[in-house]
């Protein structure tokens, strides 16, 4: 009986050999997969830990309770308001007791196709959508029975690139809102596509404030001069190193910012002829290719260190078009004299190869200094402030002395 016995105990082993060889095969054959499953598991959800800033400060979770949370707009009583995209989603955000604790997260509009852009004025939140504005009146006192929307605009033309939307109130009480380019880089049909318009808050008068701007998802107001900047995502398939996202300013309408024939500073588009980039107002400052640069705000406090006084936190939603990735951060741009330095990272630690773990989109600072972070990878929001320090009341900082005056105020 030994014979046969020991036969199959050989052959139990050839297969287990072979079957060993395979699964070996299979695994280094689908190692990158393995590893990015690992990952993905590993940073599921909001990873405040993970977020890396300047000595002194921390990164907290806001709230979790945001899927998708992209834009942001703060009303008052502590309330915040934050659009999403796929989520199809707007949350409200409320911090009763202004001890910066969340207390209610509610969901005051979904089922929406990509509403990311949100604004709040004279008691009504606005909400942009790819084809319509919408706006809740009155919804302070109804956030958790949210009125029915009602119709602003509602004839944007839409494509099938970056249709999602920005929006905010300027200081002169006009609707702002981007109209993203259709495309890649083209030459759209409809003169109301890569622009910034504005429009009475009722939805009349519109008009074309920038043009040539191929996708913007941040704009903000000089807090002194109230003149607006804004950031713009660069084309893509020009390379890993061209050309700049930009950094803008259009302190008068009618400018133009030169997509889709020019990028940049200098960069002429290949397919697209223009008249040259001498024709076109320059960014202000480039900034890193393919970063994908969405929300941005003037800093007018000292919480978090003298030194970003008077400069622009600007959210990096991270590459995709590029062999390495780069962003996936919040950067600080100093301002000097009205024009923005080198961009310094700020905030970091979405990135962790071989994943992103989240993806910044807005900033928000807070009465007390502290400053907002969404997040629409791990649907999150944080908060970065000072370390060691008590949570103050909200009401107390709202009846300090108003924030003295930008020292750089100049442009
Ligand atoms: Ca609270
Ligand atoms: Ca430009």
């Amino acid at each position: 009986m030994a014979g046969p016995r020991r036969r199959k105990v050989w052959i139990a082993l050839a297969v287990a050999g072979v079957l060993g060889v395979v699964t070996l095969g299979v695994a280094y054959k689908l190692r990158g997969r393995i590893k990015l499953a690992f990952y993905q598991q590993l940073y599921s959800g909001p990873q405040p830990d993970e977020i890396e800033v300047p000595d002194g400060l921390v990164a907290e979770l806001y709230t979790g309770e945001v899927e998708g949370a992209r834009s942001m707009a703060l009303g008052p009583d502590g309330v915040l308001f934050v659009g999403s995209r796929g989520a199809g989603n707007v949350y409200a955000v409320v911090d009763r007791d202004g001890d910066y604790a969340v207390d209610e997260v509610h969901v005051v509009l979904q089922g929406r196709p990509q509403p990311n852009g949100v604004a709040f004025h004279d008691g009504a939140l606005y909400v942009a959508e790819p084809e319509r504005i919408v706006r809740l009146p009155g919804i302070l006192s109804r956030l958790a029975d949210p009125p029915a929307p009602e119709v602003v605009y509602e004839t944007f033309p839409t494509g099938a690139e970056h249709q999602w939307k920005y929006l905010a109130f300027g200081p002169d009480g006009w609707l702002y809102v981007s109209v993203g380019a259709p495309c890649n880089a083209c030459e759209p049909g409809d003169e109301r596509y890569a622009t910034i318009i504005r429009m009475r808050p009722d939805g009349s008068d519109l008009e074309v404030y920038a043009r040539g701007v191929r996708n913007s998802v941040g704009f903000t107001w000089h807090p002194t001069t109230g003149e607006l900047w804004f950031t713009d995502n660069g084309r893509d398939w020009l390379g890993d190193d061209s050309p700049p996202d930009e950094l803008d300013h259009a302190p008068t309408a009618g400018l133009d910012f030169g997509f889709p024939s020019c990028h940049g500073r200098d960069v002429a588009d290949p397919e697209v002829e223009g008249p040259g980039c001498a024709s076109f107002t320059a960014p202000a400052r480039d900034l890193q290719p393919h970063g994908a640069h969405l929300g941005l705000r003037f800093y007018d406090h000292d919480a978090l260190g003298e030194r970003y006084r008077g400069g622009l936190f600007i959210a990096q939603h991270g590459s995709w078009n590029r062999s390495e990735s780069v962003g996936y951060a919040v950067v600080f741009v100093p301002m000097l004299d009205g024009r923005p330095g080198e961009p310094e990272p700020f905030a970091t630690g979405w990135l962790r190869e071989p994943i992103a773990w989240g993806r910044p989109v807005d900033v928000q600072p807070l009465a007390d200094g502290s400053l907002l972070v969404s997040d629409d990878g791990s649907g999150a929001i944080y908060r970065i402030r000072r370390a060691g320090e008590q949570a103050r009341s909200a009401r107390a900082s709202r009846g300090r002395s108003r924030p003295r005056a930008l020292a750089s105020a100049a442009r």
